[in-house]
């Protein structure tokens, strides 16, 4: 198995940093959460009571990957943005019907490394191409051994709920042009419910979504050589129930000064650093957004709380 390597080097880190930092209001990109810990720490938020969404997840997938297999018909190759820890995709593949290939394309290299060597080894006749590179940016996917009668891309978790409308519809028109004709997205979007609850579900009790929010700072510390003052920082997460949308910021303390190289930026007290958006939706908003991207939804599966669904898109 070959690794096709397109990971953003430490410059183009140092370029987000300084862009995000000279920012009003400042910002950074909630990808740059996922370096190795960064990772780990996610799969520690998904064991958290309060972090109803992977648990939900699965739980759809294990009712009716049957479905969703039979639904997207054999010789498909299955192609996943942003693979996690993989077990939604074992699911998915072991009710596959003749699936031509895997590809899955992910941020973090160990994640993606761990996750494929796994997968390789529980099926062994599927053909692994992984592709270690940020899934916003255009694709080129490997060629195929055999050719796949639909390509289908596979983007569970909600990590489409990380991106503001207008960048969401950018990425389902990104997928659309990708999977090509008679192709189709399967989709995990999280869904408007109790803001109560949705908010404990950043807040967890034993502060493990503190460590992770808290961890891009470590992370840019240590990789690009800010100083950031990481105790110096706290970790909020509020549901803006008017955008539908969980808005995750790092706020400074106190106020201190931030150097990047030769440049300085100052925080003031309690200035917040916006680091991630978690969007919330009505079946009918995603319907809607996804028609934007000239996307419809075909089939929609959901637990019988509707917290969760899993959605099947295509042209
Ligand atoms: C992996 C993007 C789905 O937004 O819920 C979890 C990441 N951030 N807790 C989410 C996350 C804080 C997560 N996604």
């Amino acid at each position: 198995m070959r690794l096709d390597d397109r990971h953003p080097d430490v410059d183009d880190t140092l370029d987000t940093v300084r862009r995000g930092l000279a920012a009003k209001p400042k910002k950074l990109p909630s990808r740059l959460f996922y370096d190795e810990r960064g990772s780990a720490l996610f799969e520690a938020i998904c064991e958290q009571p309060e972090y109803y969404l992977t648990r939900t997840e699965i739980a759809i997938m294990r009712d009716h990957a049957g479905d969703i297999a039979d639904t997207l018909g054999p010789d498909v190759r299955l192609v996943e943005y942003g693979s996690g820890s993989g077990i939604k995709t074992r699911m998915l593949l072991e009710h596959l019907h003749t699936p031509v290939a895997y590809v899955p394309v992910e941020i973090s290299r160990t994640a993606l490394m761990e996750s494929v060597a796994e997968l390789a080894s529980r099926f062994p006749d599927v053909p692994m191409q992984p592709v270690c590179a940020d899934f916003t940016q255009p694709l080129r996917l490997p060629v195929a051994a055999r050719s796949p009668r639909r390509t289908v891309i596979y983007f569970p978790g909600s990590t489409i709920g990380n991106f503001e409308t207008k960048e969401a519809i950018k990425i389902l028109r990104q997928m659309r042009a990708e999977m090509s004709d008679g192709g189709g997205v399967i989709v995990g979007v999280d869904l408007k419910k109790d803001p109560a609850e949705i908010e404990a579900a950043y807040n967890d009790a034993a502060g493990v979504t503190r460590d992770f929010t808290l961890n891009m700072l470590v992370r840019l510390n240590r990789e690009v050589g800010t100083d950031f003052e990481v105790d110096a920082f706290r970790h909020r997460a509020r549901y803006n129930a008017l955008a539908g949308r969980i808005e995750t910021a790092l706020v400074s303390t106190k106020r201190q000064d931030v150097h990047v190289g030769q440049d300085t930026y100052a925080f003031r007290e309690d200035e917040a650093m916006h680091v991630e958006y978690s969007c919330k939706y009505s079946l009918e908003d995603f319907a809607q957004m996804a028609a934007k991207a000239g996307l419809s939804v075909a089939k929609v599966w959901t637990d019988k709380d509707e917290r969760f669904s899993v959605q099947y898109l295509v042209r």
